[in-house]
């Protein structure tokens, strides 16, 4: 059973939609770089097309969770671009009113669950969300994304186990990139496809090229409808590549320049579709310059709302902190 689509529309929705979280990136690491940006931060540059492929069969009434590498996500699901600079500002108008920074964004209004600084910290968060959609027969469905690293920790066989044998509307989305920070997967890792072990919990899985957004697309689109008809859970494997280091300031000293250069020449995702729109007719040169250049727009207008914004006042350092004071 083929999945249909995407539409002309989706298709120039799902290039903006990379572009935003392509331009929103590097505009992190230059703020970043200047000393604006309050914490870590991991990019998500390169991986654009899982996010957006995946993300492009949700609605806001869909659950996503999410990892370290969280601003893809959010972009892909909907979040708005300058609450989230305004978090990594550290500013009052941020998501989490500058207090959680790049790893705690969350967004419940668009079904954004939240990044995460545990790796494999979203397992538990998806599944529960897909078992509330199915107690409540609401339709719903909730897509877990996970890095390759998270694939060794415990989470990863506890959940998919009971969304097997519960039948829970999960999609399992392993982005494989190849490293867990530092570390090459086959030195971690004896199965490299991760979308093998499915079998092991007596699932579908799929394995596609994380590079290109309409293979995503397809297979998230055939993993979606088979979550809504309560046929329970696919473990989808996106092979992709991170183009930046591991977090911002990375040496990136275990992979060489050549391979980084060659991924980034040779499969960057955005180029990809763009190429494509380009050879089916849907887009002219011009205007995928002019699509870049509205989100670049839209990302500068992110930082400005970021910059103007104040700093939380000492009010804030008790309020939304659930902890009992000791007596
Ligand atoms: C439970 C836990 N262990 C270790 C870490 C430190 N850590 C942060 S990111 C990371 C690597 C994760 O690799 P992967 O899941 O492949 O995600 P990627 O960074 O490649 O997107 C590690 C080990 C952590 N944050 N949480
Ligand atoms: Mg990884």
């Amino acid at each position: 059973m083929g999945i249909k689509g995407p539409t002309t529309e989706q298709l120039l929705d799902m290039y903006a939609a990379m572009w935003r979280i392509r331009l929103f990136e590097e505009q992190a690491e230059y703020q970043s770089g200047q000393g604006k940006v309050l914490g870590a931060l991991h990019t998500y540059i390169g991986q654009e097309a899982v996010g957006v492929g995946i993300c492009a069969h949700l609605t806001d009434a869909d659950y996503i969770t999410s990892t370290h590498r969280g601003h893809g996500h959010c972009i892909s699901k909907g979040a708005d671009v300058r609450r989230m600079m305004a978090e990594l500002f550290g500013r009052v108008t941020g998501y989490c009113k500058g207090k959680g920074g790049s790893m705690h964004i969350a967004d419940f209004a668009v079904g954004m669950l939240g990044a995460n600084g545990i790796v494999a910290g979203g397992f538990g968060l998806a599944t529960g969300a897909g078992l509330a959609a199915q107690v409540r027969e609401s339709g719903q469905v909730a897509v877990c994304f996970f890095g390759d690293g998270a694939v060794n920790r415990g989470p990863f066989h506890e959940n998919i186990n009971l969304g097997a044998v519960w039948r829970l509307p999960v999609v399992y989305v392993c982005e494989n990139n190849q490293y867990a920070q530092w570390t090459p997967q086959e030195e971690i890792t004896l199965v490299t496809d991760v979308a093998s072990m499915s079998s092991a919990y007596g699932i579908p899985g799929a394995q596609v090229d994380g590079m290109d957004v309409l293979s995503v697309y397809q297979a998230a689109g055939e993993a979606v409808d088979r979550a809504r008809r309560g046929e329970g859970p696919t473990l989808l494997e996106c092979k992709t590549y991170r183009f930046h280091g591991h977090n911002f300031g990375d040496p990136q000293q275990y992979r060489t320049k050549e391979e980084i250069s060659d991924w980034s020449g040779q499969h960057d995702p955005i180029q990809g579709l763009g190429d494509h729109l380009q050879r089916e007719g849907v887009l002219t040169a011009e205007e995928a310059e002019s699509i870049r250049n509205s989100v670049q727009e839209e990302i500068a207008g992110a930082v400005r709302f970021a910059d103007e914004s104040p700093y939380p006042g000492p009010e804030e350092l008790t309020r939304d902190v659930f902890s009992t004071p000791v007596a």
